[in-house]
């Protein structure tokens, strides 16, 4: 399959419109949910199936509705789910419109190069595009070895596809939920406690006296469990205090909002830590009891003071003392909160050491009302022979940097591609699940490099997305309502499973990624790997193992099991070993030090906007996950661009009025490809400009995202890469305005 040129194909010129499909097909695909997305209508009658939710990473279980004809209706929380409290968010609720969406991908494709050179991609069936598929494989195992081959996923699709690789011989499998996102947190907690954080976070906001955001923006960030919890908390008179320089829906909940300069969070935290430690605030006992390192720490920060910060952080030292006791009121009931996206301006890794540490001095971690300890579900995969070890992986290429990263990295992956980097093999065929990776990787030319430079790039996705339009064979996966799933396993207080069962057949020729990798696996003589005949006998299988059934889920949906492994929170006195060098809590971390990093997080400060340009700010929408939902009928019902706020200091500077279309322009030279609207308002800074990320679509088959909006992803080009663990700052990128588009650069 080796193309010399990789082009972005739009259109399929052999269009799927002369598709053929049943009329009761036809019936369900009617988008007639563009008017009511929210349908209130009582359930007579109906079925209800169990699913989790795929719009994003919460996974919330819930109910799937239809009517009488077998039109999915609607979609509500499960009462029983700890995720969800049986509250969907409005996300969830329009996850309807991912299955009614008639601009789906709706059948396999594959790239040919037309008469006159042009590529385009023709439908295939299932069998032919699996065939290129597994002999490209098996081309590259042939030519370099399986091991030149990786798995860039995200989402439930991942595991198959993650097992099929390993079989195959290969260990390159990333996700960007890592290195764009939560990697340095993970880094940092497993350093100081030596456990991460994972997901959902065991952060007790339901009991908590005083939560600290940074800026984590919750009721923008919809993570459901965590919006619940800390609107419970406000009402039961907890405090908020929030960090962000823009004035998010949080810090309009919050006791205490601090607009802090943008990228010098870390300042603030360190001198916190120094009015904790100097005024005795912290919690004596726990500090002297679990943790390593204290004089250190307190040497570290003499010189920290709030004054000090002031002059950086532009927040003032009495607020900086007041919003101190605060936190040491409430402790050990506090949680600075971790946050998730977190790669921000590349010393993220010690700014979340920051807030670690600080959550040890308040004595949060193991306590009601900070961090409780989580348990998870223990259930066997179904039997599989062990994997093959590989031979080499992307850490080859990375001349033995950032060792401490405990898992891969899309952006490692991406480097181990382009043959510039030493390495004995390059990677030259991607498997690409459920990842949009040109609006997720930052520095698209550089993805767009590596992707050049594969001889095998499959997409498995259920959209016409960016990155499709890169594939040398497109693999249309149907939406989770659709289909079964694995079961959703995850941490919580309680351990607990959730089934996700198809509530209707698939639409047009789309299949499970579950049947995909096991069909691919037949091809590549490594079916012993996917055993089970049909998925539900391996579900059935894993349910008994744990003392349920399949019958049994599909009646309740989610089955909470008692917690195994002791208390929610430590016992007062009770002796803990962590699983660090030290055995404890290290606020001075041995293993930074023994990597040649600063063992104690030091303050280094960040590059300025250039005079005329504004530091580039991107978050959520509630409405809106990433670049995912753009296109759904349902939520685009709600919010069908993004604008771009602007203080009215600059917007006077610059003679921009309310709604005024403008281009966005890098500091590289870089211009969005479509316009923006100009949101005037106070609550963004005047060094700063805000918008949520996931629009801007450039692929025209998304009828309703394509051209809505800019792309903050398109405009991050100077990448921050974080020395510990090579997490992708994105954070460091300025625009100005241009009010015509005349592009310096080709984006
Ligand atoms: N609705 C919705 N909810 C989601 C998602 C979604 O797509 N849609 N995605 C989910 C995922 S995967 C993630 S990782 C999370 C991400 O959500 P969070 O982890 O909460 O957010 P971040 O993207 O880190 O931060 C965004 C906030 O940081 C502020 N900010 C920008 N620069 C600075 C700074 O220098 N200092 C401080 N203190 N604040 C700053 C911004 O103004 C903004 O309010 O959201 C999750 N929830
Ligand atoms: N510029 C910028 N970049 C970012 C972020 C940001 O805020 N700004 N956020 C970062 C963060 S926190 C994260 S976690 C990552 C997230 O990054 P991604 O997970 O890559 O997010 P999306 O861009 O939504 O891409 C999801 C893809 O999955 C497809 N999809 C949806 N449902 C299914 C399904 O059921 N099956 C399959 N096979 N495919 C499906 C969608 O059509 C889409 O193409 O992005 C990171 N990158
Ligand atoms: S938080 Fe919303 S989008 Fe995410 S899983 Fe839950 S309901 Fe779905
Ligand atoms: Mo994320």
């Amino acid at each position: 399959m080796a193309h010399k040129r990789r082009d972005f194909i739009k259109i399929s010129s052999l269009s799927a419109a002369g598709l053929l499909f049943g009329a009761h097909q036809l019936r369900s695909a009617r988008p007639d949910f563009n008017k009511t997305p929210f349908s209130n209508m009582r359930p007579v009658g109906s079925v209800r199936t169990s699913t989790y939710c795929e719009v994003c990473f919460w996974k919330c279980a819930g109910w799937v509705y239809k009517d009488q004809e077998g039109n999915i209706k609607k979609i509500v929380g499960n009462d029983d789910d700890t995720n969800c409290n049986g509250r969907l968010c409005p996300r969830g609720t329009g996850g309807v419109g991912m299955y009614y969406d008639q601009d789906r991908l709706k059948t396999p494709l594959i790239r040919v190069a037309g008469a006159d050179g042009q590529q385009t991609f023709r439908e295939a069936s299932w069998d032919e595009a699996l065939d290129v598929v597994a002999k490209g494989l098996a081309k590259i195992k042939q030519e370099h070895g399986a091991e030149c081959t990786a798995l860039l996923t995200h989402g439930s699709g991942g595991h198959y596809f993650g097992t099929l690789l390993k079989a195959f011989g290969s260990g390159n499998i990333a996700a960007p939920s890592y290195a764009q996102c939560r990697g340095p947190r993970e880094v940092a907690f497993i350093a100081t406690y030596g456990e991460g954080l994972n997901s959902p976070e065991p952060t007790d906001i339901r009991d908590t006296r005083c939560l600290v955001l940074i800026g984590s923006h919750l009721g923008e960030n919809m993570h459901n469990g965590q919006v619940q919890e800390m609107s419970d908390a406000i009402d039961k008179g907890a405090t908020i205090i929030t960090v962000d320089p823009r004035f998010s829906t949080a810090a309009s909940k919050s006791k205490f909002w601090l607009p802090i300069k943008p990228a010098t969070d870390l300042a603030l935290l360190l001198s916190w830590i120094h009015l904790i430690i100097e005024n005795n605030w912290y919690d004596e006992e726990y500090v002297e009891k679990y943790t390593y390192g204290f004089e250190q720490l307190k040497q570290h920060v003499k010189s920290y003071t709030p004054e000090w910060a002031y002059g950086i952080t532009t927040i003032k030292p009495d607020v900086i003392r007041e919003t101190a006791r605060e936190m040491a009121n409430a402790a050990p009931s506090v949680i600075v909160h971790p946050g998730r996206h977190v790669t921000w301006y590349g010393d993220d890794t010690q700014r979340l050491r920051a807030v670690a540490i600080l959550n040890a001095l308040l004595g949060s971690w193991g306590r009601r009302g900070g961090f409780f300890v989580p348990e998870k579900a223990e259930v066997p995969d179904y039997p599989h022979p062990p994997f093959p070890k590989p031979a080499r992986t992307w850490r080859d290429a990375m001349d033995g940097k950032f060792r401490l990263a405990d898992l891969a990295l899309a952006n490692g992956v991406c480097e181990a591609t382009i043959p510039s980097v030493r390495m004995d093999c390059h990677i030259k065929g991607w498997i690409v699940n459920g990842t949009n990776l040109i609006m997720t990787l930052p520095d698209k030319q550089k993805t767009l490099e590596a992707i050049k430079s594969l001889d095998l790039l499959v997409v498995v996705d259920t959209m016409p997305m960016e990155i499709t339009g890169y594939a040398d064979v497109v693999l249309p996966e149907c939406t989770y309502l659709e289909r079964w799933d694995d079961l959703r396993i995850v941490q919580g207080r309680v351990p607990n499973v959730a089934l996700r069962m198809p509530a209707t057949d698939p639409l047009y020729d789309t299949k499970p990624a579950y049947w995909i990798a096991k069909k691919l696996a037949g091809k590549m003589g490594l079916g012993d790997y996917f055993a089970w005949e049909n998925f539900e006998d391996s579900l059935d299988w894993q349910l008994k193992q744990i003392g349920s059934s399949l019958d049994e889920m599909k009646r309740i949906g989610v089955k909470n099991l008692p917690r195994e492994y002791g208390p929610l929170y430590f016992q007062d006195g009770e002796d803990k070993e962590f699983y660090t060098n030290t055995g404890k809590i290290e606020l001075y971390s041995t293993a930074f030090a023994e990597e040649g990093f600063d063992p104690l997080p030091v303050y280094t400060p960040h590059q300025e906007p250039p005079a005329g340009y504004y530091r580039l700010n991107y978050g959520r929408a509630p409405m809106h996950t990433f670049s995912r939902t753009a296109n759904n009928p349902n939520l685009t019902d709600l919010m069908d661009e993004n604008v771009v706020w602007v203080n009215p200091k600059v917007a006077k500077e610059w003679g921009l009025t309310a709604g005024q279309e403008v281009y966005l322009q890098n500091q590289d030279g870089v211009v969005s490809d479509f316009p923006i609207k100009v949101r005037i308002t106070e609550r963004i800074r005047f060094d700063s400009v805000y918008m949520v990320h996931g629009f801007g679509h450039n692929h025209k088959q998304l009828s309703r995202a394509h051209g809505r909006g800019a792309s903050d992803s398109q405009l991050i080009t100077r990448v921050l890469v974080d020395p510990i663990m090579g997490g992708t700052g994105m954070r460091g990128n300025f625009v100005t305005f241009r009010f015509e588009k005349e592009s310096e650069v080709e984006s």
